[in-house]
């Protein structure tokens, strides 16, 4: 298995000769993912036998930041973190300790190795809302539960409507599937805040302005209640709150306003409406990118009503999907452990760490456990972040494989395993297929899984509760012998023999949906308790002052040979890639004087970073492009895009904004 955070969740087939893995390819009988993988995985074997891995503990012997650092033993590296943590907690209490984690490995078992161990110990709690709570709030609001179109039937859809994804490079396996569904005669549109990639696969490009799907989604919405092409019988039968929205929120959302907020045409905006209208079984793809913006939960929960206007839930093919949660198919308590805190500490925002290190906090952080995850390049208000890992005060743990941005700043380096070298469970957020993995090749002698890392520091603190007496392995046996409704009847056979299961989700069949009422629900009564609106709306939120000041919206979308920044020290594919770039159109270029290929400095008042400029007219007018999130050591002053984001929550979900934000950019002074 892929242990990567992404969709696709491939099945792999790894060659092993003389205890090295050697190769990595696609296991041609995994069910969704038929035998491609990306590029990057495909290099997996260069990362793991990478001269560049970390095989020691390692201590800090220099500045913090600085990475000088000396090897020690895991008893050294052990014994220094329990003498450390215990004095922070006689003075401070546990919670001035904070885990960080996030997405290095999905497995679940490696993934939330850290839970029982920090709820134990009694630590701050991370709130992991970096990627897509906005979006599952989103839609939740609208779905409940309910899983949505499964995505292996967008192959029967006459038209695929891809809002905010971009698939070719984020969900491989998902574009291979709706080209089949072109293939069989489908429309296919993008919705887009430029011309990525994907836009090739795609009949139709419609370009919005960042952060206002919601408004697009509603005005698309007036026009199938204005020209009747609405299913009648379904809404009857399956939604709530039709009749208010239709009332009170859509007369406002005409095309003509609608293309004064969105910047699409209104004559676009009925056309896609009748299109999707006239569709017999019309799919819709939600991406994630779309909701890292102020109001991304209530643009994903607009969309999300879509479907049930024409009833495209009635028909094969028909309806939308935004993503899969499998991990829910296992009782994860299990691993995750609640019952072992004591009592419920504070929670800390992933997304606002740079300000949880700097701002007076009662107790203040005092240390930093970060595993699988890179949170010196990957988290928004990077100079907050790194003032924050350099204050001497704070003592810094990095579980890691390599000498990433954030290990750097460590005061202890742990080496880390990588996932042929261990023991877990996947599930996946693009299909519905899970998989037991087993180690094929063993680990360098000093490293250790996740798992590993904190049974031993549990150990060490004498604590012999069950599930730090018990190996990874163990554990996995756990959450299979639980039985849940999506495991019923399911081929454990197979799934012990490590091959890809598909779960049962028959109990998750609709209608009725996964909600409160059954229904799909347009009307929140809840709602306005959360200081949300009861229906669907969208809020202008343009300030002219501050658009003349960073003339230029600024996306930060996935690289393609990288994923988040795992890959991204790797120079083959970097090169691949085109290197740290910033993408303008030509016009704008132009207008301020800058040529192709010439080094800018990209900036606002958070910080800036120095980029190569490339002139590409994929890029609309006032909007810059920067794709990928590479390492700070590998760039000019030694900041990223991240540098340039802000730590501002979404309405629903506190989620990231990493595609809020505005910049300006200038000329170097020679
Ligand atoms: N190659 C590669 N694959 C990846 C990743 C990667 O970094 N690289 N990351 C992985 C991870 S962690 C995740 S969460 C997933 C999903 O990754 P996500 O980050 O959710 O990416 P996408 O869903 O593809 O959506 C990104 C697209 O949204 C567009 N966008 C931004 N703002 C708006 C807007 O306001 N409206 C509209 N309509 N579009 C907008 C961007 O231009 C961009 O092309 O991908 C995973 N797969
Ligand atoms: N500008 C910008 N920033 C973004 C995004 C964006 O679109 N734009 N996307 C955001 C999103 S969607 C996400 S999900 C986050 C992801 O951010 P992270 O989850 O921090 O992801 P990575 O950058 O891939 O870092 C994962 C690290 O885990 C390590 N690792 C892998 N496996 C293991 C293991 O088994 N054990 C241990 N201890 N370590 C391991 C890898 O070596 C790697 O350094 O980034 C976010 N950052
Ligand atoms: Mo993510």
């Amino acid at each position: 298995m892929c242990p990567l955070d992404c969709p696709d969740a491939c099945g792999l087939v790894v060659r092993v000769e003389g205890g090295i893995v050697t190769q990595v390819r696609g296991d041609p009988d995994h069910p969704f993912t038929k035998g491609f993988i990306c590029a990057k995985m495909g290099h997996y074997p260069d990362l793991i036998n990478s001269p560049a891995r970390i095989l020691t503990p390692l201590k800090r012997t220099g500045p913090k930041g600085a990475g000088q650092f000396a090897p020690i033993t895991w008893e050294e590296a052990v014994s220094e973190i329990v003498a450390r943590w215990s004095g922070i907690i006689a003075a401070s209490g546990a919670e001035a300790i904070l885990p960080y984690s996030y997405g290095g490995v999905m497995g679940l078992v490696q993934r939330n190795a850290g839970h029982p161990f920090f709820h134990r110990l009694g630590a701050s709690r991370l709130k992991r809302t970096i990627c897509s709570p906005a979006s599952t709030a989103g839609w939740q609001m609208v779905m409940g539960n309910s899983l949505g179109t499964d995505p292996e039937a967008v192959v029967h859809a006459d038209l695929v409507v891809l809002w905010g994804i971009d698939a070719v490079a984020t969900n491989l396996h998902f574009a291979s599937r709706v080209r089949e569904a072109q293939r069989r005669g489908a429309r296919v549109i993008l919705i887009e805040a430029y011309k990525s990639r994907t836009a090739a696969l795609a009949d139709q490009l419609v370009l919005v302005r960042p952060g206002t799907d919601a408004a697009l989604a509603l005005g698309v919405m007036h026009v199938l209640a204005g020209e009747d092409l609405l299913d009648a019988a379904f809404i009857d039968r399956h939604v709530l709150g039709f009749q208010e929205l239709r009332a009170n929120v859509l007369p406002a959302f005409t095309p003509t306003r609608v293309e004064e907020l969105t910047g699409v045409p209104a004559d676009t905006i009925r056309q896609l409406a009748r299109d999707y209208g006239r569709a017999s079984s019309p799919f819709i793809r939600i991406g994630h990118g779309l909701s890292r913006h102020e109001q991304g939960g209530m643009s994903v929960r607009a969309i999300a009503c879509l479907p049930a206007l024409v009833g495209a839930y009635a028909t094969e093919g028909g309806g939308a999907f935004l993503g899969t949660g499998t991990g829910m198919a296992f009782v994860m308590e299990r691993v995750t452990r609640p019952d072992l805190l004591a009592r419920p500490t504070r929670e800390i925002n992933m997304v606002q760490l740079g300000r949880a290190l700097t701002e007076a906090m009662e107790p203040p952080v005092q240390s930093l456990y970060v595993y699988h995850s890179n949170p010196a390049a990957v988290v928004p208000e990077q100079n907050l972040v790194l003032s924050g890992l350099s204050r001497e005060g704070l003592f810094t743990v990095v579980h890691e494989r390599f000498m990433t941005d954030t290990a750097r700043y460590a005061d202890i380096i742990l080496p880390a395993t990588f996932s042929v070298e261990q023991h877990d469970l996947y599930g996946s957020y693009g299909h519905f297929y899970v998989q037991r993995t087993r180690p094929v090749v063993a680990p360098p002698a000093t490293a250790k899984s996740n798992w590993q890392a904190f049974t031993l520091l549990a150990r060490a603190l004498g604590w012999n509760e069950e599930p730090f007496l018990r190996s990874e392995e163990e554990m996995v046996d756990e959450l299979l012998a639980r039985e849940t409704p999506f495991l019923e009847g399911i081929d454990r056979e197979a799934l012990s023999l490590g091959r890809a299961v598909r779960l049962n989700i028959g109990h998750l069949k609709t209608p009725p949906f996964q909600t409160a009422s059954g229904r799909i629900e347009m009307y929140a009564a809840d709602g306005a308790n959360c200081g949300l609106p009861v229906l669907p709306a969208y809020q202008a939120n343009q300030d002219p002052e501050w658009e003349r000041v960073y003339p230029f919206c600024l996306l930060t979308t996935p690289a393609n040979y990288s994923l988040n920044s795992s890959f991204a020290q790797m120079a083959t594919l970097g090169a691949r890639e085109g290197g740290p770039r910033v993408l303008l159109n030509s016009e704008d270029c132009l207008a301020q004087g800058f040529a192709d290929g010439e080094y800018l400095e990209v900036y606002n008042h958070r910080g800036s970073c120095l980029l190569r400029a490339v002139a590409d007219d994929a890029v609309p007018p006032g909007v810059a492009v920067i794709p990928g999130v590479w390492w700070l050591k590998d760039l000019p002053v030694g900041r990223n895009v991240n540098s340039l984001v802000g730590d501002d929550l979404t309405d629903m979900g506190e989620g990231s904004t990493f595609y809020a934000y505005r910049v300006n950019l200038r000329r170097l002074q020679p």
